[in-house]
């Protein structure tokens, strides 16, 4: 049977994914390769990221990740990426969603507890009345959280950029990175209904095909036959 025809038609409203992980965990990558096979199933679906994803969200990421909003402090810059997502959320996500649309969302609100939160030491308090600003009851049908020792995530984020500068988070330290690291594994082990943890220093191949698998048992809508996943 094709895979096409193993996977059963969404009804109604779509599904919602999010990636998160480290530097260079290979989250753009994933989300790719989960595209074209969701495509190939004849299922409808977007690529998008935070910080982005809109028009307005982009001008905010080029502000973020210039420096520029740790200039002001963490609790401003969290104020940064709420206004970011609060556009995201309505002028993207939520309309896909509702068109039945599933979404790919590189990045999302995990990675604000994980960076702001951990991180950033903003207080829960503070990240819960933002969220509920922003994205209200809104949350992933499903995360995937790719792990990767930090020095394997920063040795290929700094191959892929080559020459250029590293970004404000790249920059930070390995005990940062490290930090980050124990805070998506941390998000993972809380929220096991939603939140799958991959080893990711596996080829990209092995990689997708764990993604997919995580999509067969996590959502129900996807019924693929014996030996696609
Ligand atoms: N941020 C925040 O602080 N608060 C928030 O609420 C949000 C975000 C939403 C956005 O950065 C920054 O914003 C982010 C957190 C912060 N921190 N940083 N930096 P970004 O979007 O520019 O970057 P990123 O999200 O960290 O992603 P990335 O560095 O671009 O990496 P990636 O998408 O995870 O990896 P990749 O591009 O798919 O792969 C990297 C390289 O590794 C590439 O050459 C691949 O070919 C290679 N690769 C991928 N997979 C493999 C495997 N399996 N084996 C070997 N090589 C591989």
């Amino acid at each position: 049977m094709g895979e096409a025809a193993a996977v059963k038609r969404p009804s109604g409203r779509g599904k919602f994914i999010s990636f998160e992980g480290g530097e260079g965990s290979g989250k753009s990558t994933q989300i790719k390769l989960l595209a074209q096979r969701l495509e190939a199933a004849k299922l409808r679906a977007i690529v998008t990221r935070e910080p982005g994803g809109s028009p307005g969200a982009e001008i905010i990421r080029h502000l973020v990740l210039s420096g520029m909003g740790k200039l002001l402090g963490p609790e401003a810059e969290t104020l940064l990426f709420a206004a970011a997502r609060d556009d995201h959320v309505h002028t993207v996500i939520e309309p896909a969603l509702t068109q039945g649309t599933w979404v790919l969302c590189d990045r999302f609100s995990d990675s604000t507890r994980a960076y702001q939160g951990r991180l950033g030491n903003v207080p829960a308090g503070v990240l819960n009345a933002m969220q509920r600003v922003t994205i209200g009851d809104l949350k992933p049908d499903l995360t995937i959280i790719l792990d990767v020792p930090v020095e394997v995530g920063l040795k290929r984020a700094a191959a892929r950029r080559g020459d250029g500068a590293p970004d404000r988070f790249e920059a930070e330290d390995i005990r940062f990175h490290q930090e980050l690291r124990e805070a998506f594994r941390q998000i993972a082990a809380e929220d096991p209904n939603r939140c799958v943890l991959i080893d990711a220093t596996q080829s990209k191949d092995a990689v997708a095909a764990q993604v997919w698998t995580a999509l067969r048992d996590h959502l129900f809508a996807i019924a693929t036959s014996a030996g696609t996943a």
